[in-house]
């Protein structure tokens, strides 16, 4: 489907991160910038430790837990009824220029999650570049609501982002969080922040895309927020 250079990019990155295991590790969460206060996690946040059992079953044991873990998030988020998924998508980029609905373009990003496994996915935005820097995604939704929270899935090169903007209904941008994100393999970086006074229906994410060596690919974003 792609040039060659590209998967050997996601490969090497692959290989680099350990493969893309469906598990999380603890991160420390990083926000240098937050304004006003928004606070960020990957889901699921922690993997339950399983106290004094037998060395080996004690790591297969943990590893089934986080997995379950994992997954029971993931149909949490999906289902959630405060949340939208975007209906239209524009990107400062796309790889090959793809339009449309065409594999990586900006509107693989729109509707729920469908991206199974960490790797490239061209049913996942990314950019026309893998490490050139800024890049932004903007996504419309359905319903305009007070927002609360966003959550971006990324689901290759996770945890280029580094700035979130929502917009108000006279077209303003309005920054709800600036930092590192604590992202790794297929997860949710989810910012929580208070309530926003007006309605909006945009969401703008942006990436540094050297941040995270090889391609950054954003599968799909959550708005969660409520009519009053
Ligand atoms: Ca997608």
């Amino acid at each position: 489907m792609k040039i060659s250079p590209k998967l050997i990019c996601c490969f090497l990155l692959l290989v680099f991160l350990s493969g893309c295991k469906k598990s999380s590790s603890t991160q420390e969460t990083s926000t240098t910038k937050p304004e006003p206060a928004a606070s960020t996690e990957a889901a699921p946040a922690t993997m339950a430790p399983v106290a004094s059992a037998p060395a080996a079953a004690s790591a297969e044991t943990t590893a089934k837990m986080a997995a379950a873990e994992w997954a029971l998030k993931q149909d949490e988020i999906k289902k959630d009824p405060k949340g939208q998924w975007a209906i239209q998508a524009t990107a400062s980029s796309t790889y090959n220029d793809a339009q449309g609905m065409a594999g990586l373009s900006a509107n693989q990003s729109t509707g729920s999650p469908n991206v199974d496994s960490y790797g490239d996915n061209g049913a996942a935005w990314t950019s026309k570049t893998p490490d050139g820097g800024i890049e932004w995604l903007d996504l419309k939704y359905p319903k305009p609501v007070h927002a609360t929270e966003v959550r971006i899935r990324e689901s290759c090169g996770s945890g280029a982002a580094i700035k979130i903007e929502v917009y108000d209904e006279q077209g303003g941008g309005h920054a709800v969080w600036q930092g590192t994100d604590p992202t790794t393999e297929l997860n949710y970086l989810m910012v929580k922040f208070p309530k926003t006074t007006f309605k909006t229906d945009r969401v703008k994410i942006t990436l540094a895309t050297n941040v995270v060596p090889g391609w950054n690919e954003i599968d799909a974003v959550q708005l969660v927020g409520t009519d009053q």
